[in-house]
């Protein structure tokens, strides 16, 4: 596994493998296999070999702060996150960056190749997302006969904008050495097969392939990302969720609960969504008192000005709002955490909100939407479940999520109110359907279908 981070995090009791599905997901096929991760050791004292509990040996890229600003807070974050998300806000293009970039990607590649080395058989190389683009190119020509897979983690934006880039083919041609090229949607993949075609006239799309001039085939696949719907269910009906929740309840008594869980991060909506709950508000005053609007905001990439703009339009939007409508003596009706919270904390917001707001401008998948489903579900829940068409979750839920634009805010507040006046057997029998869905296709799902179109696509040479 090549991977931007290594899967593990320090606490206060040191060392442990990193919270989230795609450790979780990939713990047995690492076990079975013996397996070995590449990533940058963010830890000014260095990550050790092992980590108890993951059976996995890890493998430190180290990076100077230089390495950090062009590759990861520039290029990465700063020039391909807000071109994937359809530019939400405009890109920084700095050719330093780039330099950088492709450096760090050179070092990935040849850290990855020398933990291949130290394989009797050659291992299957699997690398994740937008920080990585380059490597399954540089890595196949220092490790040739190596199946190596690529999964993008964020949305590929239509042709029209990623041909914007000025290094587009470049980063294409680095993709284009995997065997296999993952997406969350048909809609990522057929974005990446158009802007293929349009750079490259001699690469033929047949199907999920890609046939390039040389006769190398490339498959270019739609593999939604999930979670482990079990851990989830678990984590919803444990004691600490279950005394968390009933604190909340006793909270929040009296009044319908809007939620909110994102990264502080300019792509979610929460700037939008903040204006919609301030519409509703005007326009029904009956509501005022009886509705509250909770919004987790965990901090994010605050070393970049995009961000720190953000953080302070937040701040002042919930300030406008609690402003106008808190009563003295009441309690606000935006309750804003700038943190994250404990897991259990997370299961028992979930157990709570009688309508979750997931609604980003755009986003890859949005696992918070998922874990929503399956937690509310696995406690014979009532949520509703308000959606963006802009996330790739919306690929998989249908009509049983309220669906919405959230670059329409005044419509977008009209079906926040829709979704609290949805009868509660309905809202009962989609959170059903919802949670059937992501149980059907969870992240080992996931796993095994990346895994084997890898394994299919490769032909030795
Ligand atoms: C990227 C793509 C894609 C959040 N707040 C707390 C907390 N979380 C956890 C959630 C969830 C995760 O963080 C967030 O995942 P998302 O998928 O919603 O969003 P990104 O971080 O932007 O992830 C995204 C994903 O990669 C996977 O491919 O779905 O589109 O942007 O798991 O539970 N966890 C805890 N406390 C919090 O306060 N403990």
């Amino acid at each position: 596994m090549v991977a931007n981070r290594l899967p593990v995090s320090r606490g206060p009791e040191g060392w442990r493998a990193a919270a989230g599905g795609l450790v979780t997901a990939l713990r047995p096929v690492i076990a079975e296999t013996g397996g070995a991760w590449v990533g940058w050791d963010d830890d000014p004292e260095g990550v050790p070999p092992r980590v108890e509990g993951l059976d996995c040996d890890l493998h430190p890229v180290t990076l100077s702060a230089h390495d950090v600003q062009g590759y990861y807070h520039g290029f990465a974050n700063r020039t391909v996150w807000p071109l994937f998300h359809d530019l939400v806000v405009e890109p920084v293009v700095d050719r330093a960056w780039w330099r950088t970039y492709q450096d760090v990607n050179r070092r990935f590649a040849e850290a990855t190749a020398e933990v291949v080395a130290q394989h009797d058989e050659t291992p299957l190389i699997w690398v994740q997302d937008y920080h990585l683009m380059l490597l399954p190119e540089m890595l196949r020509s220092l490790v040739p006969d190596a199946p190596i897979g690529f999964f993008l983690h964020v949305p590929f934006p239509p042709p029209e904008l990623f041909i914007r880039l000025p290094w587009r083919d470049r980063l294409l041609n680095g993709l284009l050495a995997a065997d296999s090229i993952g997406f969350h949607t048909a809609q990522y993949r057929d974005n990446f097969v158009r802007s293929v075609q349009h750079l490259f006239t001699g690469v033929t799309a047949l199907g999920d392939l890609l046939i390039r001039p040389d006769g190398r085939q490339v498959r270019a696949v739609a593999h939604p990302i999930s979670i482990d719907t079990e851990e989830f269910g678990s984590l919803a009906t444990s004691d600490e969720t279950q005394h968390e929740y009933e604190a909340l309840k006793e909270q929040f008594d009296g009044r319908r609960v809007f939620l909110g869980v994102d990264r502080l991060d300019y792509t979610k909506g929460i700037r939008h969504r903040l204006q919609s709950i301030e519409l509703m508000l005007e326009r029904e005053p009956e509501l005022r008192g009886k509705v509250a609007f909770v919004q987790v905001a965990v901090p994010s990439r605050d070393d970049v000005q995009e961000y720190r703009d953000l953080r302070t339009q937040v701040e002042t939007e919930v300030g406008r709002i609690n402003g106008r409508f808190t009563e003295p003596g009441h309690d606000v009706p935006v309750h804003y955490l700038y943190r994250g919270v404990p897991r259990e904390k997370l299961g028992a917001y979930y157990r709570l909100a009688d309508v979750m707001c997931v609604t980003p401008l755009k986003d890859g998948m949005n696992l918070v939407a998922k874990e929503f489903v399956v937690v509310q579900a696995a406690t014979g829940g009532d949520g509703a479940l308000l959606l963006s068409e802009f996330c790739g979750a919306a690929a998989e839920f249908g009509d049983d999520a309220v669906r919405c634009n959230p670059f329409d805010v005044e419509g977008q507040s009209e079906l926040m109110e829709s979704a609290l006046a949805l009868d509660e057997i309905e809202r009962k029998a989609r959170i059903r359907r919802m949670a059937e869905v992501v149980k059907r296709t969870d992240v080992f799902r996931w796993v095994t279908d990346e895994l084997a179109d890898i394994e299919e696509g490769f032909t030795r040479p």
